[in-house]
């Protein structure tokens, strides 16, 4: 890759050139050598310059979807957040958590621990899974109605 400084050069030195050929021209004489110009050769079209497309500005997003959690992640008593790997699952507006078993006998139950809010409940279930779409912004808690104390999660739905 060419320095900027050899690019600067570049550009004084045809700079110099130019004054130089029209110099030429008006003495005509015949020690100054004549500047070359580039002519394009036909039949050749340059192509059009590409356009630069802006980026948009990166904001501040939690990580796109799908949000899936694992209840009973490696046999524990636990929720387990794809993304964060915490009991916190962060999403937008408008996102769905699907809770999907991977062992044990749980339930995902929306609510401080331990009684029930009634935003979602799935039952306690032993495998399968479970959905469930947030339309309004806040933090969520939840807990397993099996385990209790023991086993709590929480959605944060961004705005
Ligand atoms: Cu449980």
């Amino acid at each position: 890759m060419r320095s900027p400084r050899f690019l600067l050069l570049a550009a004084a030195l045809s700079a110099t050139a130019l004054s130089a050929a029209l110099s030429c021209s008006k003495n005509s004489s015949p020690t100054e050598p004549l500047v070359p110009t580039a002519t394009p050769r036909p039949g050749t079209t340059s192509p059009p310059a590409p356009t630069s497309t802006p980026m948009p500005a990166p904001t501040p997003t939690p990580a796109s979807g799908p949000y899936s959690v694992s209840v009973g992640a490696g046999g524990g008593n636990v929720f387990r957040d794809a993304h964060s790997g915490t009991s916190t699952t962060t999403i937008p507006m408008g996102a769905t958590v699907t809770w999907t078993w991977a062992s044990g006998f749980h339930s995902t139950t929306s609510g401080n621990c331990c009684s029930g809010d009634g935003l979602w409940n799935s039952g306690a279930m032993s495998g399968g899974s479970f959905s469930r779409t947030f339309t309004s912004a806040g933090s969520f808690p939840y807990f397993c109605t099996i385990h209790g104390s023991m086993m709590t999660g929480m959605v944060v739905v961004n705005p």
